[in-house]
Protein backbone atom coordinates (compact mmCIF):
# COMPACT_ATOMS: atom_id res chain seq x y z
CA UNK A 1 0.00 0.00 0.00
CA UNK A 2 1.49 3.56 -0.64
CA UNK A 3 2.60 4.74 2.70
CA UNK A 4 2.05 8.92 2.77
CA UNK A 5 -0.12 10.82 -0.51
CA UNK A 6 0.43 14.50 -0.79
CA UNK A 7 -2.99 15.54 -1.82
CA UNK A 8 -2.59 18.41 -4.49
CA UNK A 9 -5.92 20.08 -4.35
CA UNK A 10 -8.59 22.10 -2.21
CA UNK A 11 -11.79 22.28 -1.10
CA UNK A 12 -14.34 19.42 -0.90
CA UNK A 13 -12.30 17.02 -3.01
CA UNK A 14 -9.01 17.32 -0.96
CA UNK A 15 -11.60 16.32 1.78
CA UNK A 16 -13.23 13.75 0.30
CA UNK A 17 -9.43 12.36 -0.59
CA UNK A 18 -8.39 12.50 2.43
CA UNK A 19 -11.19 10.82 3.88
CA UNK A 20 -10.20 7.56 1.40
CA UNK A 21 -6.62 7.56 2.42
CA UNK A 22 -7.33 7.30 6.18
CA UNK A 23 -9.67 4.66 5.62
CA UNK A 24 -6.31 2.58 3.81
CA UNK A 25 -4.24 3.42 6.67
CA UNK A 26 -2.33 5.83 4.45
CA UNK A 27 -0.84 9.30 5.51
CA UNK A 28 -1.59 12.52 4.01
CA UNK A 29 0.06 15.59 3.19
CA UNK A 30 -2.44 18.82 2.75
CA UNK A 31 -0.75 21.27 0.50
CA UNK A 32 -1.98 24.52 0.19
CA UNK A 33 -2.14 28.60 -0.63
CA UNK A 34 -1.75 30.71 2.20
CA UNK A 35 -5.67 32.11 2.46
CA UNK A 36 -6.32 28.52 2.58
CA UNK A 37 -4.18 27.19 5.50
CA UNK A 38 -7.89 26.76 7.53
CA UNK A 39 -9.46 24.97 5.17
CA UNK A 40 -10.71 21.41 6.72
CA UNK A 41 -8.45 18.56 5.03
CA UNK A 42 -5.48 20.88 6.25
CA UNK A 43 -6.05 20.84 9.75
CA UNK A 44 -6.95 17.09 10.18
CA UNK A 45 -4.18 16.34 7.33
CA UNK A 46 -0.95 14.41 9.30
CA UNK A 47 1.25 17.39 7.60
CA UNK A 48 0.33 20.57 5.77
CA UNK A 49 2.67 22.62 3.66
CA UNK A 50 2.11 26.09 2.49
CA UNK A 51 3.06 26.21 -1.51
CA UNK A 52 2.51 29.71 -2.30
CA UNK A 53 0.45 32.62 -2.65
CA UNK A 54 -3.47 32.58 -3.29
CA UNK A 55 -3.93 32.84 -7.09
CA UNK A 56 -3.84 29.39 -8.71
CA UNK A 57 -1.27 29.92 -10.99
CA UNK A 58 1.41 30.24 -7.88
CA UNK A 59 0.02 27.56 -5.59
CA UNK A 60 -2.01 24.64 -6.82
CA UNK A 61 -0.86 24.80 -10.77
CA UNK A 62 2.83 25.31 -9.64
CA UNK A 63 4.52 21.61 -10.04
CA UNK A 64 8.03 22.22 -8.78
CA UNK A 65 6.23 23.73 -5.51
CA UNK A 66 4.38 20.67 -5.03
CA UNK A 67 6.89 18.02 -6.33
CA UNK A 68 9.40 19.78 -3.42
CA UNK A 69 6.83 19.41 -0.95
CA UNK A 70 6.39 15.87 -1.76
CA UNK A 71 10.41 15.56 -1.58
CA UNK A 72 10.47 17.19 1.95
CA UNK A 73 7.91 15.13 3.45
CA UNK A 74 8.58 11.68 1.62
CA UNK A 75 5.21 11.22 0.17
CA UNK A 76 5.38 8.28 -1.97
CA UNK A 77 2.60 9.42 -4.22
CA UNK A 78 0.35 12.48 -5.52
CA UNK A 79 -3.57 12.91 -5.68
CA UNK A 80 -4.80 15.65 -7.92
CA UNK A 81 -8.59 15.75 -7.62
CA UNK A 82 -10.26 17.54 -10.51
CA UNK A 83 -9.25 21.06 -12.05
CA UNK A 84 -5.61 22.32 -11.56
CA UNK A 85 -3.06 19.64 -12.53
CA UNK A 86 -5.86 16.51 -12.97
CA UNK A 87 -4.65 16.09 -16.65
CA UNK A 88 -1.88 17.56 -17.22
CA UNK A 89 0.45 14.84 -18.52
CA UNK A 90 3.51 17.22 -18.16
CA UNK A 91 2.54 17.15 -13.82
CA UNK A 92 2.06 13.31 -14.45
CA UNK A 93 5.47 12.96 -16.41
CA UNK A 94 7.74 15.09 -13.75
CA UNK A 95 6.01 13.32 -10.58
CA UNK A 96 6.91 9.79 -12.09
CA UNK A 97 10.28 11.18 -13.14
CA UNK A 98 10.94 12.53 -9.39
CA UNK A 99 10.20 8.90 -8.65
CA UNK A 100 6.95 9.52 -7.40
CA UNK A 101 3.41 7.93 -7.84
CA UNK A 102 1.28 9.66 -9.90
CA UNK A 103 -2.18 9.04 -9.07
CA UNK A 104 -4.12 8.18 -12.19
CA UNK A 105 -2.97 6.73 -16.01
CA UNK A 106 0.55 7.27 -17.16
CA UNK A 107 1.34 10.99 -18.58
CA UNK A 108 1.15 9.14 -22.41
CA UNK A 109 -2.06 8.07 -22.13
CA UNK A 110 -3.05 11.28 -20.58
CA UNK A 111 -1.70 13.04 -23.07
CA UNK A 112 -3.04 10.79 -25.52
CA UNK A 113 -6.79 11.71 -24.42
CA UNK A 114 -6.09 15.87 -24.17
CA UNK A 115 -5.73 15.64 -27.94
CA UNK A 116 -9.33 15.46 -28.60
CA UNK A 117 -8.27 14.15 -32.29
CA UNK A 118 -5.84 11.47 -31.20
CA UNK A 119 -8.39 10.74 -28.08
CA UNK A 120 -11.49 9.81 -30.80
CA UNK A 121 -8.61 7.83 -33.41
CA UNK A 122 -8.07 5.69 -30.62
CA UNK A 123 -11.78 5.15 -29.62
CA UNK A 124 -12.63 4.67 -33.09
CA UNK A 125 -9.85 1.73 -33.45
CA UNK A 126 -11.19 0.51 -29.87
CA UNK A 127 -14.66 -0.16 -31.22
CA UNK A 128 -16.08 2.62 -29.53
CA UNK A 129 -18.92 5.14 -31.63
CA UNK A 130 -17.66 8.41 -32.35
CA UNK A 131 -19.37 11.18 -33.93
CA UNK A 132 -19.24 11.58 -37.80
CA UNK A 133 -16.42 14.08 -38.76
CA UNK A 134 -12.93 14.86 -40.03
CA UNK A 135 -11.22 11.67 -38.74
CA UNK A 136 -8.45 13.34 -37.55
CA UNK A 137 -7.46 16.91 -38.08
CA UNK A 138 -7.85 19.47 -40.93
CA UNK A 139 -5.50 21.42 -42.55
CA UNK A 140 -5.91 25.31 -44.21
CA UNK A 141 -6.65 24.00 -47.44
CA UNK A 142 -10.22 25.52 -47.25
CA UNK A 143 -11.24 23.88 -50.29
CA UNK A 144 -10.22 20.50 -48.78
CA UNK A 145 -12.23 21.45 -45.39
CA UNK A 146 -15.16 22.75 -47.35
CA UNK A 147 -15.80 19.01 -48.76
CA UNK A 148 -15.44 17.27 -45.73
CA UNK A 149 -17.95 19.68 -43.82
CA UNK A 150 -20.41 18.81 -47.24
CA UNK A 151 -19.60 15.43 -46.53
CA UNK A 152 -20.75 15.10 -43.21
CA UNK A 153 -23.52 17.62 -44.03
CA UNK A 154 -24.59 20.94 -42.46
CA UNK A 155 -24.69 22.14 -39.60
CA UNK A 156 -20.88 20.92 -38.56
CA UNK A 157 -18.83 22.02 -35.75
CA UNK A 158 -15.43 23.22 -35.68
CA UNK A 159 -13.16 22.21 -32.19
CA UNK A 160 -10.03 23.00 -30.96
CA UNK A 161 -7.84 19.36 -30.78
CA UNK A 162 -6.46 20.88 -27.50
CA UNK A 163 -9.80 22.24 -26.60
CA UNK A 164 -12.46 20.40 -24.18
CA UNK A 165 -14.81 21.51 -21.88
CA UNK A 166 -16.45 23.84 -23.86
CA UNK A 167 -13.55 26.04 -25.12
CA UNK A 168 -12.67 26.70 -29.07
CA UNK A 169 -15.31 25.66 -30.41
CA UNK A 170 -17.86 27.12 -33.05
CA UNK A 171 -20.72 26.09 -34.93
CA UNK A 172 -21.33 26.61 -39.15
CA UNK A 173 -24.75 26.24 -41.50
CA UNK A 174 -22.86 26.64 -44.44
CA UNK A 175 -19.72 27.12 -46.42
CA UNK A 176 -19.88 30.71 -45.96
CA UNK A 177 -20.62 30.62 -41.72
CA UNK A 178 -17.79 27.47 -42.42
CA UNK A 179 -15.08 29.85 -43.32
CA UNK A 180 -15.41 32.53 -40.52
CA UNK A 181 -15.63 29.73 -38.30
CA UNK A 182 -12.68 28.16 -39.27
CA UNK A 183 -10.50 31.41 -38.74
CA UNK A 184 -12.36 32.43 -35.19
CA UNK A 185 -11.75 29.03 -33.86
CA UNK A 186 -8.10 28.38 -34.92
CA UNK A 187 -7.15 32.12 -33.46
CA UNK A 188 -8.93 31.55 -30.32
CA UNK A 189 -7.07 28.41 -30.21
CA UNK A 190 -3.73 29.31 -30.68
CA UNK A 191 -4.70 32.09 -28.15
CA UNK A 192 -6.30 29.70 -25.40
CA UNK A 193 -3.84 26.67 -26.13
CA UNK A 194 -1.15 27.72 -28.11
CA UNK A 195 -1.85 24.80 -30.41
CA UNK A 196 -4.57 25.91 -33.45
CA UNK A 197 -4.78 22.25 -34.12
CA UNK A 198 -8.79 22.22 -35.70
CA UNK A 199 -11.19 18.88 -36.28
CA UNK A 200 -15.06 18.95 -37.78
CA UNK A 201 -17.55 17.17 -36.63
CA UNK A 202 -21.46 16.69 -37.18
CA UNK A 203 -23.10 19.22 -35.25
CA UNK A 204 -25.99 17.63 -32.76
CA UNK A 205 -28.66 20.01 -32.14
CA UNK A 206 -29.87 18.83 -29.16
CA UNK A 207 -28.47 15.49 -27.32
CA UNK A 208 -28.26 14.26 -23.74
CA UNK A 209 -24.71 14.15 -22.03
CA UNK A 210 -24.17 10.63 -20.83
CA UNK A 211 -20.92 9.44 -19.48
CA UNK A 212 -19.45 5.78 -18.10
CA UNK A 213 -17.24 5.55 -15.38
CA UNK A 214 -14.99 2.56 -15.65
CA UNK A 215 -11.86 1.51 -13.15
CA UNK A 216 -9.08 -0.19 -14.56
CA UNK A 217 -5.91 -1.73 -12.92
CA UNK A 218 -3.88 -1.13 -15.70
CA UNK A 219 -2.98 -4.63 -16.11
CA UNK A 220 -5.81 -6.24 -17.64
CA UNK A 221 -8.58 -5.80 -14.87
CA UNK A 222 -11.44 -3.18 -16.39
CA UNK A 223 -14.79 -3.15 -14.89
CA UNK A 224 -17.39 -0.43 -15.40
CA UNK A 225 -19.59 1.66 -12.86
CA UNK A 226 -22.40 2.01 -15.12
CA UNK A 227 -23.57 5.52 -16.38
CA UNK A 228 -24.46 9.11 -15.85
CA UNK A 229 -26.50 11.98 -17.27
CA UNK A 230 -24.95 15.19 -16.65
CA UNK A 231 -27.08 17.13 -19.30
CA UNK A 232 -28.38 20.06 -16.62
CA UNK A 233 -25.39 22.29 -17.26
CA UNK A 234 -24.69 26.18 -17.76
CA UNK A 235 -22.12 27.34 -19.76
CA UNK A 236 -20.36 24.44 -19.82
CA UNK A 237 -20.54 24.04 -15.80
CA UNK A 238 -22.37 21.13 -14.49
CA UNK A 239 -25.43 21.92 -12.30
CA UNK A 240 -27.56 18.61 -10.92
CA UNK A 241 -26.12 15.06 -12.09
CA UNK A 242 -27.73 11.70 -12.21
CA UNK A 243 -26.92 7.57 -11.98
CA UNK A 244 -28.18 5.76 -14.22
CA UNK A 245 -28.88 8.11 -16.81
CA UNK A 246 -32.96 7.94 -17.20
CA UNK A 247 -34.96 6.33 -20.09
CA UNK A 248 -32.23 4.71 -22.08
CA UNK A 249 -32.55 0.86 -23.66
CA UNK A 250 -30.60 -1.27 -21.48
CA UNK A 251 -29.54 -3.26 -24.01
CA UNK A 252 -28.22 0.14 -25.87
CA UNK A 253 -26.69 1.02 -22.22
CA UNK A 254 -25.05 -2.16 -21.57
CA UNK A 255 -23.39 -2.58 -25.33
CA UNK A 256 -21.98 0.86 -24.29
CA UNK A 257 -20.51 -0.20 -21.33
CA UNK A 258 -18.50 -2.90 -22.64
CA UNK A 259 -17.49 -1.39 -25.78
CA UNK A 260 -16.19 1.54 -23.15
CA UNK A 261 -14.47 -1.32 -20.84
CA UNK A 262 -12.83 -3.13 -23.65
CA UNK A 263 -11.05 0.61 -24.91
CA UNK A 264 -9.45 0.53 -21.34
CA UNK A 265 -8.06 -3.20 -21.89
CA UNK A 266 -6.37 -1.75 -25.51
CA UNK A 267 -5.34 1.13 -24.52
CA UNK A 268 -3.60 0.30 -21.37
CA UNK A 269 -5.40 2.51 -19.06
CA UNK A 270 -4.82 2.88 -15.83
CA UNK A 271 -7.08 4.45 -12.65
CA UNK A 272 -10.87 6.20 -12.94
CA UNK A 273 -11.69 7.35 -16.10
CA UNK A 274 -14.80 8.80 -17.68
CA UNK A 275 -15.85 8.52 -21.43
CA UNK A 276 -17.78 11.42 -22.32
CA UNK A 277 -21.26 10.41 -24.95
CA UNK A 278 -23.42 12.50 -26.46
CA UNK A 279 -26.87 10.98 -26.90
CA UNK A 280 -29.28 11.80 -29.57
CA UNK A 281 -32.04 9.64 -31.24
CA UNK A 282 -31.05 6.64 -29.55
CA UNK A 283 -27.63 5.96 -30.62
CA UNK A 284 -23.96 6.91 -28.39
CA UNK A 285 -21.47 9.09 -29.99
CA UNK A 286 -17.94 9.68 -27.86
CA UNK A 287 -16.90 13.12 -27.38
CA UNK A 288 -13.74 12.86 -24.77
CA UNK A 289 -12.42 10.88 -21.89
CA UNK A 290 -11.55 12.08 -18.67
CA UNK A 291 -8.38 11.36 -17.06
CA UNK A 292 -9.19 12.14 -13.73
CA UNK A 293 -11.72 11.42 -10.74
CA UNK A 294 -14.66 13.61 -11.12
CA UNK A 295 -17.17 16.15 -9.62
CA UNK A 296 -20.02 14.18 -9.63
CA UNK A 297 -18.05 10.23 -8.75
CA UNK A 298 -20.78 10.16 -5.17
CA UNK A 299 -24.05 8.96 -7.60
CA UNK A 300 -22.10 6.07 -9.25
CA UNK A 301 -20.51 5.37 -5.90
CA UNK A 302 -24.25 5.55 -4.53
CA UNK A 303 -25.70 3.00 -7.17
CA UNK A 304 -22.75 0.51 -6.45
CA UNK A 305 -21.51 0.67 -2.91
CA UNK A 306 -18.22 0.79 -4.48
CA UNK A 307 -15.39 3.39 -3.14
CA UNK A 308 -14.08 5.23 -6.11
CA UNK A 309 -11.23 6.99 -4.44
CA UNK A 310 -10.02 3.99 -2.23
CA UNK A 311 -10.14 1.95 -5.68
CA UNK A 312 -7.95 4.56 -6.77
CA UNK A 313 -5.74 4.53 -4.00
CA UNK A 314 -5.42 0.73 -4.33
CA UNK A 315 -4.68 0.95 -7.96
CA UNK A 316 -1.96 3.56 -7.92
CA UNK A 317 -0.48 0.89 -4.98
CA UNK A 318 -0.19 -1.66 -7.55
CA UNK A 319 -3.27 -4.10 -6.63
CA UNK A 320 -5.12 -6.02 -9.29
CA UNK A 321 -8.80 -4.82 -9.26
CA UNK A 322 -10.24 -7.42 -6.85
CA UNK A 323 -13.61 -6.09 -8.25
CA UNK A 324 -15.40 -8.18 -11.03
CA UNK A 325 -17.92 -7.19 -13.44
CA UNK A 326 -20.50 -9.46 -12.07
CA UNK A 327 -20.16 -8.60 -8.35
CA UNK A 328 -20.84 -4.76 -9.45
CA UNK A 329 -24.72 -4.75 -8.60
CA UNK A 330 -26.23 -1.20 -9.83
CA UNK A 331 -29.43 -0.46 -7.23
CA UNK A 332 -31.62 2.03 -6.71
CA UNK A 333 -30.97 5.96 -8.56
CA UNK A 334 -28.94 8.69 -7.18
CA UNK A 335 -28.94 12.81 -7.79
CA UNK A 336 -25.81 14.86 -7.10
CA UNK A 337 -26.62 18.91 -6.58
CA UNK A 338 -23.89 21.01 -6.94
CA UNK A 339 -23.89 23.63 -3.98
CA UNK A 340 -21.97 27.10 -5.57
CA UNK A 341 -21.16 30.54 -3.82
CA UNK A 342 -22.80 32.38 -6.48
CA UNK A 343 -25.97 34.34 -6.72
CA UNK A 344 -28.87 32.25 -7.72
CA UNK A 345 -30.05 34.56 -10.42
CA UNK A 346 -27.04 36.41 -11.72
CA UNK A 347 -24.52 33.80 -11.13
CA UNK A 348 -22.27 36.11 -9.91
CA UNK A 349 -19.64 34.45 -7.43
CA UNK A 350 -20.26 35.30 -3.54
CA UNK A 351 -17.10 34.91 -1.65
CA UNK A 352 -17.37 35.70 2.00
CA UNK A 353 -17.48 34.39 5.32
CA UNK A 354 -20.62 31.40 6.10
CA UNK A 355 -22.18 32.76 8.94
CA UNK A 356 -24.12 29.89 9.55
CA UNK A 357 -24.64 25.97 8.18
CA UNK A 358 -27.13 23.35 8.50
CA UNK A 359 -26.19 20.57 6.86
CA UNK A 360 -28.78 18.07 5.46
CA UNK A 361 -29.46 14.30 6.51
CA UNK A 362 -31.20 11.61 7.14
CA UNK A 363 -31.36 8.34 5.54
CA UNK A 364 -29.68 8.50 2.04
CA UNK A 365 -28.20 11.81 2.04
CA UNK A 366 -24.95 12.40 1.67
CA UNK A 367 -23.06 15.56 1.75
CA UNK A 368 -19.75 16.12 0.72
CA UNK A 369 -18.29 19.23 1.52
CA UNK A 370 -15.64 21.27 3.38
CA UNK A 371 -17.42 23.91 5.11
CA UNK A 372 -17.75 25.16 8.44
CA UNK A 373 -19.36 27.64 10.72
CA UNK A 374 -17.34 30.69 9.94
CA UNK A 375 -15.35 29.36 7.17
CA UNK A 376 -14.86 32.21 5.07
CA UNK A 377 -14.92 31.17 0.61
CA UNK A 378 -12.17 32.76 -1.10
CA UNK A 379 -12.26 35.18 -4.63
CA UNK A 380 -9.70 32.85 -6.10
CA UNK A 381 -11.15 30.05 -6.85
CA UNK A 382 -14.19 27.51 -8.03
CA UNK A 383 -17.34 28.51 -6.62
CA UNK A 384 -18.43 24.93 -5.74
CA UNK A 385 -18.73 24.43 -1.56
CA UNK A 386 -20.21 21.05 -1.36
CA UNK A 387 -21.83 18.75 -2.72
CA UNK A 388 -25.29 17.31 -1.84
CA UNK A 389 -26.35 13.81 -2.98
CA UNK A 390 -29.08 11.57 -2.35
CA UNK A 391 -29.76 7.96 -2.43
CA UNK A 392 -32.95 6.20 -3.31
CA UNK A 393 -34.62 2.64 -4.41
CA UNK A 394 -35.98 4.25 -7.48
CA UNK A 395 -35.33 7.83 -9.20
CA UNK A 396 -38.77 9.05 -8.00
CA UNK A 397 -37.48 8.67 -4.43
CA UNK A 398 -34.15 9.71 -4.63
CA UNK A 399 -35.57 12.69 -6.29
CA UNK A 400 -38.26 13.08 -2.84
CA UNK A 401 -35.22 13.06 -0.99
CA UNK A 402 -33.27 15.96 -2.41
CA UNK A 403 -36.41 18.08 -2.66
CA UNK A 404 -35.93 17.52 1.05
CA UNK A 405 -32.63 17.89 1.91
CA UNK A 406 -32.54 20.95 -0.26
CA UNK A 407 -35.04 22.71 1.80
CA UNK A 408 -33.32 21.51 4.95
CA UNK A 409 -30.27 22.97 3.82
CA UNK A 410 -29.07 26.23 5.64
CA UNK A 411 -26.02 28.19 4.46
CA UNK A 412 -26.24 31.83 5.70
CA UNK A 413 -23.80 34.83 4.90
CA UNK A 414 -23.07 34.40 1.29
CA UNK A 415 -25.74 33.77 -1.68
CA UNK A 416 -25.77 30.49 -3.38
CA UNK A 417 -27.68 28.06 -5.83
CA UNK A 418 -29.30 25.94 -3.33
CA UNK A 419 -32.79 27.86 -4.78
CA UNK A 420 -32.08 27.38 -8.10
CA UNK A 421 -31.77 23.45 -7.07
CA UNK A 422 -34.70 23.54 -5.43
CA UNK A 423 -36.95 25.17 -8.18
CA UNK A 424 -34.88 22.44 -10.61
CA UNK A 425 -36.29 19.52 -8.44
CA UNK A 426 -39.78 20.93 -8.87
CA UNK A 427 -39.45 21.27 -12.43
CA UNK A 428 -42.10 18.52 -14.40
CA UNK A 429 -39.53 18.11 -17.40
CA UNK A 430 -36.83 17.16 -15.12
CA UNK A 431 -38.66 14.83 -12.99
CA UNK A 432 -39.89 13.21 -16.02
CA UNK A 433 -36.56 12.85 -17.44
CA UNK A 434 -34.08 12.85 -20.08
CA UNK A 435 -33.50 16.81 -20.57
CA UNK A 436 -30.95 17.83 -22.94
CA UNK A 437 -27.38 19.75 -22.71
CA UNK A 438 -29.93 22.93 -23.41
CA UNK A 439 -32.57 22.48 -21.37
CA UNK A 440 -31.32 24.73 -18.21
CA UNK A 441 -30.21 27.39 -20.01
CA UNK A 442 -33.74 27.43 -22.23
CA UNK A 443 -35.73 27.19 -19.05
CA UNK A 444 -33.41 30.56 -17.51
CA UNK A 445 -34.45 32.29 -21.01
CA UNK A 446 -38.03 31.52 -20.42
CA UNK A 447 -38.07 33.02 -16.39
C1 LIG B 1 -20.70 18.83 -29.44
C2 LIG B 1 -22.02 19.31 -29.42
C3 LIG B 1 -22.83 19.01 -30.49
N1 LIG B 1 -22.34 18.29 -31.53
N2 LIG B 1 -20.28 18.11 -30.48
C4 LIG B 1 -19.23 21.06 -25.50
C5 LIG B 1 -18.07 20.78 -24.61
C6 LIG B 1 -17.31 19.70 -25.22
N3 LIG B 1 -17.03 18.74 -24.20
C7 LIG B 1 -18.14 19.14 -26.30
N4 LIG B 1 -19.30 19.98 -26.41
C8 LIG B 1 -20.24 19.79 -27.36
N5 LIG B 1 -19.86 19.05 -28.44
C9 LIG B 1 -21.08 17.85 -31.50
N6 LIG B 1 -20.62 17.15 -32.52
C10 LIG B 1 -22.46 20.04 -28.30
C11 LIG B 1 -21.55 20.29 -27.26
C12 LIG B 1 -22.08 21.00 -26.13
C13 LIG B 1 -22.16 20.38 -24.87
C14 LIG B 1 -21.75 19.06 -24.66
C15 LIG B 1 -21.83 18.48 -23.43
C16 LIG B 1 -22.36 19.18 -22.36
C17 LIG B 1 -22.78 20.48 -22.53
C18 LIG B 1 -22.69 21.09 -23.79
C19 LIG B 1 -23.13 22.40 -23.96
C20 LIG B 1 -23.03 23.00 -25.19
C21 LIG B 1 -22.49 22.30 -26.27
Amino acid sequence: MLEKVLIANRGEIALRILRACKELRIKTVAVHSKIDAALKHVKLADEAICIGPNPSAQSYLNIPAIISAMEITNASAVHPGYGFLAESADFAERVENSGFVFIGPTANVTRMMGDKVSAIQAMKKAGVPTVPGSDGTIDDDFEKTSAIAEKIGYPVIIKAAAGGGGKGMRVAQNTAQLKTALSLTSKEAKQAFGNDTLYIEKFLNNPRHIEVQILSDGQGGVVHLGDRDCSLQRRHQKILEEAPAPGIPEELRSQLHKKCVNACVQIGYRGAGTFEFLYQDNEFFFIEMNTRIQVEHPVSEMITGIDLVKQQLLIASGHLLKLQQKDIVFRGHAFECRINAEHPETFAPQPGVIEAYHAPGGNGVRVDSHIYNGYSVPPYYDSLIGKVITYGSDRTSALARMTTALDEMLIDGIETNIPLHADLVRDPNFASGGVSIHYLEEKFLGN
